[in-house]
């Protein structure tokens, strides 16, 4: 396989006018009639005209109206060479391709019953030859034309131009998009589908039509995408000054589906599983993500669609800056607190562990050979990361201005991240080339923080220094622009002024941002008239790694004290992963595991405290995942840290019992369903309370819990009571996954949940159930959803199942990549990432999980995707 460079790239030679395509819509054979104007590009090398193509049987070609002959063109597996053109010319190309074979899902696909596309980053290169980069920008017309019984909506994107019923049975639709684009925003859809609508009014009074489309079963699952769609395009127009640019918006929902959800102009394709929501088969935590990416497919129509990526390398330029949008957005509709727990824990455990791995790459990579591979949480995460580093250091005002004359300055254009920072820069009169390193380079910084107090001088030194571990390719790194927002806390947990010794007064502030640029400076703050309590990293304000020697009074002190709600959860779980690894010493060693006093003090300080959002509560009292705290340790013990969290779990089940009992009858109150952030709040802590009761081994506790599914009338409260049966041995753990499967075997997001259940499950025999799964009804290889919720969810969330010691859960791994592989090679790479941190384990396990990714690196045949990853973690 090829690989693609950066520093490869060029201008394209030809560029497009105008597309005009018609399909004529079949699930064996659709053909697809395309017309291009094109012409030279002045700032191109002067090469002949490229097309892209794949898995394409060509009809015919014809230039500017001559019908070409087959010695006037050349073609290869994946391009079609037109020596000899005109200037500008008008190229006619009719080409056939088979849905009902693509189970890729990439180009044009079926999904049930229902025929759609999706084309980012390179499938609009299987429906038809074309100049498939996103530099080249069209203005597209789309005919579609279908059996009008078994396809009645036939979409496209941008606005309904006319429409038409054939003599044969079949009818047409014709969509017209006036705003240029890229063929990767290119998408159709044909099905019999139920259509919710609504109505919008822009900012400038504008009416836009907003359309729903589902399997007529879902029909009612809409209410909370439409209305999280509608919150979108107004906190858009509020917060950015973004207005939406058609006549329509439409969001489909289709089974089948690679990734989460896709922004095609003006027709997002979803995901039906991020998409369809009721009380009684979404959980809180679907309800939240279904507004998140309703939000983030919603803002890439400025942030990626008007203003898109010069090539794929570019990538982070859409989806850190849309991340970083979709996350204010849930922090202003919900709980930002809460928001910003849960992105850090996201970014901690899956991107620092990419960072840290054979994959590690920059948010701007170098090089790539299969960029479907670059859909990384190091391209979306951290680049949200580094965007909000970016509004840190301007201030929201200033960083305001800087996106709006990002979003004047390239309307219709194609741009890189470097376009992006000077637009920031121009706007605020920065100098942020150093800042740009955060693009170029790998690896999660380290900084190492260190405080003295001179009681005499009343001044308090605080140094900063920065590292960073070498990455692939990438052995030595410059530093950082690390902005670091702190604050100083009294013994009493009041706010210290903060006046360094260079001010003449104190910041009137709690908070300030010291930034960082050396390898190592020393902040002096003065007028310090007792030893203060450094508080560092404040809402996480960039995302390294700190080191800073606290003892557990301290961090206890900072989880009850601290100004910054972040850094208080944060203290907390810095004192558990402190506590919990001393433990895991003592486990290996064979000693008496020893849990400090001062935990369970705090957990039952917190627990007590009816002053917290019960959110932060739920968060403060969630023990560290088992996969991160084998990311704090340089050979990761599964067995140790199961045990230790295991044992960890009981003890404060045991000793905050009577609290665990008191707030979950007073939170476990019949209520009407809603999504709000203070239900959500509610369901988390009594769920979590449950979780600790469960703990206890009491069997009282087992009756509540069946109660609670029993009474339940959303799915958070009856998937919280699944979970925990299922991790009980006993007779009632089988019935009650039977009886779940029985109520809803007929709906798939439910399904998944079930599947998921029982992957992730403590049982001894999980390897087995889970084989067992593959081969049950509601299970197919060939949807994504199934394999994640499944295969993914065992690999991922169910660590000493997966690292049994015998290489059972490695092989079994192995063979269903090689499977999968076949059918659909994007799902197969994702699942690679199971093996990510190999080399962090044991010398046994380091070996069998080599031996199993040397078995998937020979098999014939690989794809490029499963090629490139297999190779990286080998190399
Ligand atoms: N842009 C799409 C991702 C497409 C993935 C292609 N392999 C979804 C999103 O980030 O909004
Ligand atoms: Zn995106």
């Amino acid at each position: 396989p090829q690989i693609t460079r950066l520093d490869d790239y060029r201008a394209p030679d030809y560029l497009i006018d105008t597309v005009s395509l018609e399909f004529e819509l079949d699930a064996s054979e659709t053909r697809v009639s395309s017309k291009l104007k094109m012409r030279r590009n002045p700032e191109g090398q002067g090469g002949p005209c490229i097309l892209n193509g794949e898995y394409l049987t060509l009809v015919s070609i014809a230039l500017d109206g001559k019908t070409l002959a087959g010695n006037e063109y050349q073609r290869t597996t994946d391009t079609l060479l037109l020596p000899q053109v005109p200037a500008s010319f008008e190229l006619e190309v009719v080409t056939l391709i088979h849905p009902d074979q693509n189970t890729a899902l990439e180009g044009l696909y079926h999904s049930g019953a229902i025929l759609c596309t999706q084309c980012e980053a390179e499938g609009f290169r299987r429906i038809t030859y074309y100049p498939d980069r996103p530099d080249v920008m069209a203005v597209f017309t789309v005919t579609l034309i279908a059996d009008a019984k078994k396809w009645p909506m036939l979409l496209a994107n941008g606005n309904r131009q006319a429409s038409g019923e054939m003599e044969d049975g079949r009818h047409w639709v014709r969509w017209h998009d006036p705003h240029p684009k890229p063929s990767y925003l290119f998408a159709l859809v044909a099905g019999d589908l139920y259509c919710q609508q609504d109505q919008f009014t822009t900012m400038s009074g504008r009416q836009v039509l907003l359309e729903i489309y589902v399997d007529p079963e879902n029909h009612n699952k809409c209410d909370h995408a439409l209305n999280s769609l509608k919150q979108a395009m107004r906190w858009d127009e509020d917060v950015y000054g973004r207005e939406y640019d058609l006549d329509v918006f439409m969001i489909v929902a289709v089974n089948d589906f690679n990734m989460g959800a896709m922004e095609n102009k003006g027709l997002n394709i979803f995901n039906a599983a991020c998409v369809l929501a009721s009380p009684e088969t979404a959980t809180d935590a679907d309800f939240y993500t279904i507004q998140s990416i309703v939000g983030h497919e919603y803002f890439h129509n400025w942030s990626g669609n008007r203003v898109t990526c010069r090539d794929w390398f570019q990538l982070s330029l859409k989806e850190g800056f849309t991340v970083l949008r979709d996350q204010q957005f849930s922090a202003d509709m919900n709980s930002a607190a809460v928001q910003r727990i849960d992105d850090v824990d996201q970014l901690r455990s899956m991107q620092f562990a990419e960072d840290a791995g054979p994959m590690a790459h920059p948010v701007r990579p170098d090089s790539y050979i299969e960029i479907s591979n670059f859909y990384t949480v190091t391209i979306y995460e951290k680049g949200a990361e580094v965007v909000g580093m970016l509004k840190t250091l301007t201030g929201p005002e200033g960083f305001r201005k800087g996106t709006d004359l990002y979003f004047s300055r390239h309307d219709g254009q194609a741009v890189t991240t470097d376009d992006f920072v000077k637009a920031i820069e121009d706007a605020n009169q920065l100098d942020l080339t150093q800042f740009k390193r955060w693009y170029s380079q790998a690896g999660t910084p380290v900084l190492i923080v260190e405080a003295h107090y001179d009681a005499d001088k009343q001044v308090l030194e605080l140094t900063l220094r920065q590292s960073c571990p070498a990455t692939p390719g990438q052995p030595e790194k410059q530093p950082f622009v690390i902005p670091v927002a702190m604050g100083l806390l009294s013994s009493s947990g009041a706010s210290l002024p903060l006046q360094l010794d260079t001010e003449t007064s104190a910041v009137d502030a709690e908070t300030r941002v010291l930034t960082l640029t050396e390898q190592s400076q020393t902040f002096r703050f003065i007028h310090l008239t007792e030893e203060p309590v450094v508080s560092v990293l404040r809402g996480f304000s960039a995302p390294v790694k700190v080191k800073f020697e606290r003892d557990n009074e301290t961090l206890a002190f900072l989880m009850a004290h601290d100004r910054d709600s972040f850094n208080r959860w944060d203290a907390g779980q810095q004192l558990l992963i402190q506590i919990m690894l001393r433990m895991v010493e003592q486990y290996q060693s064979d000693k008496t595991l020893d849990l400090p006093e001062i935990l369970l003090d705090r957990l039952q300080h917190v627990l007590d405290d009816p002053s917290i959002d019960p959110a932060l509560v739920a968060r403060m009292l969630s023990l560290p995942s088992e996969n991160y705290l084998a990311a704090q340790m340089t050979i990761a013990d599964v067995d140790a840290i199961h045990a230790v969290r295991k044992y960890v779990k009981q003890q404060i089940a045991q000793r905050l019992k009577a609290g665990f009992n008191t707030r979950y009858q007073a939170l476990n109150q019949a209520q009407v369903y809603e999504f709000n952030a203070s239900q959500m709040a509610q369901r988390s802590l009594k769920n979590v309370c449950l979780g600790y009761l469960m703990a206890t081994g009491d069997p009282m506790q087992t009756q509540r819990c069946l109660k609670q599914m029993k009474q339940a009338d959303n799915m958070t409260d009856l998937l919280a009571g699944l979970r925990l049966m299922v991790d009980q041995p006993g007779p009632e753990r089988e019935h009650a996954l039977r009886a779940f499967y029985e109520q809803w075997q007929h709906d798939r997001q439910v399904v998944d949940k079930w599947l998921t259940v029982q992957a992730v499950s403590d049982l001894p025999d999980a390897l087995f159930r889970v084989k067992a799964l593959l081969k049950h009804p509601a299970f197919s290889m060939k949807n994504p959803n199934n394999v994640r919720a499944l295969i993914g969810q065992f690999c991922r969330n169910n660590p000493v199942h997966f690292h049994a010691k015998d290489g059972s859960g490695y092989r079994f791994l192995a063979e269903q990549i090689l499977l999968l592989d076949k059918l659909n090679p994007q799902v197969a790479a994702r699942q690679l990432g199971a093996f990510n941190s190999w080399r962090r384990y044991d010398a046994e396990r380091q070996a069998l999980m080599k031996k199993s990714l040397s078995d998937i690196a020979g098999a014939q045949d690989l794809s490029a995707d499963v090629y490139e990853i297999v190779n990286k973690y080998l190399a």
